[in-house]
């Protein structure tokens, strides 16, 4: 009985531990999330979102596939949370 106890407590610590290595690395996508946030892009004509011109000022490989595929919701237009996701799911790198 007692070995089994014993047993029973091992994998609960594997269990914690493995909690804590996934809360860990949940962290570290966060941090890096809000590294990718912060590639400025500049707003230029300041109407509150990214022209395809706006984009390759900063991603100067930027092609019309990748920029249809940034702007999810198709109005033509980078807005600045579809231009977060894009830098969150690195659709959009610097070189
Ligand atoms: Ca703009
Ligand atoms: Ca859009």
């Amino acid at each position: 009985m007692e070995s089994l106890f014993a047993a029973q407590s091992a994998m609960e610590h594997r269990h914690i531990m493995k909690n804590a290595i996934v809360t860990l690395g949940t962290v570290v996508a966060l941090t890096a999330g809000l590294a990718h946030a912060q590639v400025a892009v500049e707003d230029t004509d300041g109407n509150g979102s990214y022209s395809m011109e706006e984009l390759m000022v900063t991603y100067t490989d930027l092609t019309e596939d990748v920029f249809a595929e940034v702007d999810t919701d198709g109005d033509g237009a980078v807005s600045m949370d579809e231009l977060t996701a894009a830098q969150d799911a690195q659709i959009l790198v610097v070189n």
